[in-house]
């Protein structure tokens, strides 16, 4: 009998959640980026082995903050359902950082909120400490309560993930496999395509602008031609974030469109015309409809 079931991963922002699930997976599933609050979806990333008979459904989710708007409740609400949900959590932490008190609250907020499901914890950026440093990091996440496990890994690297992977599929129940095996994300195609160049307006944008953009995929055409027409809104809250998106003389939104169109031709495998618009809708993130229509929920 196979080995199929859901791991749901906890840890404060920026520690790497989303580039482990892309690690385990084998595939950009999730996007990552240096800005902590990049995730707001829950994706789930699917890694199938299909010798070996298991599947591992991987719920990448935002990473546990205080919530402060109609979109950080919904984020932090839908932690708590998908984790209640898991077979098992992967709680993540960052070795460069060490174990903080926001680590600590949430290995207690685990432990309260999971029962019986087992949690393991992947203490990441291994590649960062030396064997001191991650010696001293492992004993204090020994502390945490709640912790069945510990495995130093590095996302970026790709390092020590096998036994990690072993350790999950042990947990996970015997069943049949929840998702194809060839599927690698459950996310709707427009809302990947959306979240690809979202990812790119991350890359090249400072301070608090990230934060202020969100990006809607309204029109998916296939042209005759073979060329795939992507037709996206990016969202800012104010006429000054617009201006700086644009950039002078167009050159930003030219940048950002460019590397968006290379993510989107490597996604479908093709040929693409993208054009984006940027507008501006004051206080999206307390929208509730707006949210709803993103699909954050
Ligand atoms: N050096 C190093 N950097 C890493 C590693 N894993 C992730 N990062 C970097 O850490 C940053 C945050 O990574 P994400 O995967 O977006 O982190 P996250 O936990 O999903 O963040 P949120 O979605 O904001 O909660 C990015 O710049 C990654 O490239 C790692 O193993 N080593
Ligand atoms: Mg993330």
């Amino acid at each position: 009998m196979s080995q199929a079931g859901f791991v749901g991963l906890a840890g404060r922002p920026n520690v790497g959640k989303s580039t482990l699930v892309n690690a385990i997976v084998g595939a950009h599933v999730a996007i990552v980026s240096e800005r902590p609050q990049t995730t707001r979806r829950a994706i789930r990333g699917v890694a199938t082995d299909l010798a070996a008979d298991w599947q591992l459904v991987m719920t990448d989710l935002p990473g546990v903050q205080r919530p402060r708007d109609a979109l950080t409740v919904r984020m932090q609400r839908r932690v708590e359902r998908e984790i209640a949900d898991s077979d098992a959590v992967l709680f993540v932490v960052n070795a460069e950082q060490g174990i903080g008190p926001g680590d600590r609250f949430i290995s207690k907020a685990l432990l309260a909120a999971t029962g019986e499901t087992p949690v393991v914890c992947a203490v990441n950026k291994a590649d960062r400490v030396n064997n001191a440093e991650m010696a001293a990091v492992l004993a204090a996440a020994a502390e945490l309560e709640g912790v069945d496990e510990l495995f130093p890994v590095s996302a970026r690297k790709g390092d020590g993930l096998r036994p990690l992977i072993e350790k999950l599929v042990e947990l996970v129940p015997e069943g049949p496999f929840l998702f194809p095996p060839e599927q690698r994300s459950d996310l709707p195609s427009e809302v990947l395509l959306a979240e690809l160049i979202r990812e790119q307006v991350l890359r090249r944008t400072r301070d608090e602008l990230p934060h202020a953009v969100e990006v809607q995929v309204s029109e998916v055409a296939h042209r005759e031609d073979g060329v795939v027409e992507v037709h996206a809104h990016i969202w800012a809250e104010a006429e000054s974030q617009k201006g700086i998106l644009i950039g002078a003389g167009g050159r930003k939104i030219k940048e950002i469109g460019t590397a968006a169109r290379g993510e989107l031709e490597r996604e479908l495998g093709g040929k693409v015309f993208l054009d984006l618009q940027v507008r501006v809708r004051k206080r999206w993130r307390r929208d509730e409809g707006l949210l709803d229509r993103l699909g954050i929920e």
